[in-house]
């Protein structure tokens, strides 16, 4: 059984995921306004993925007799400067998420659920990937500038990213 105020931190990380799946939405319409087609690919594997990692916690909430409470999601932001603003506000919201994690980490140390930790294990590695993905597009969108044949041929590349369900656990 989940102790209590390890069962809260992760509902509040349930919620967390699932605003940074809406967040990701939101940029992905944002895209679709740009006609940015590549782009709008790149944001809804990261949805998806956002999605994958708030039911990860659901799942595993419920599989250790925890309980579920969904919170309401915020509002994201709904207009950007440019791809390159985007990107760095997705940089720093992952950022933001991996610090959470590591929070969360710190309180299943506290109440010593060790089975808890090897469970998060997972999310701190993918927050590594997370970061140097978004890290990656960042770089090449600042060499890019106000390039726009070069941000056609990064919204091709863009385009080639698939979804393939995470394992997590
Ligand atoms: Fe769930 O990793 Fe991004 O936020």
């Amino acid at each position: 059984m989940i102790s209590e105020k390890l069962e809260k931190a992760f509902n509040d990380q349930i919620n967390k995921e699932l605003y940074s799946e809406y967040l990701y939405l939101s940029m992905q319409a944002y895209f679709e306004r740009l006609n940015l087609k590549g782009f709008v690919n790149w944001m809804s594997v990261q949805v998806q993925e956002e999605h994958a990692h708030a039911m990860g916690m659901f799942n595993y909430l419920q599989e250790r007799g925890g309980r579920v409470e969904l919170e309401a999601i915020d509002k994201p932001q709904v207009e950007w400067t440019s791809p390159l603003h985007v990107f760095e506000e997705v940089l720093k919201h992952e950022e933001y998420v991996t610090s959470r994690i590591n929070a969360l980490m710190d309180v299943a140390e506290e109440v010593k659920d060790r089975a808890a930790l090897s469970f998060l294990d997972w999310y701190l590695k993918e927050q590594v990937e997370e970061e140097a993905n978004v890290g990656g597009v960042l770089a090449t969108l600042k060499l890019i500038k106000d390039d726009a044949k070069a941000l056609l041929m990064l919204d091709k590349d863009l385009a080639a990213r698939t979804f393939v369900a995470p394992v997590i656990g």
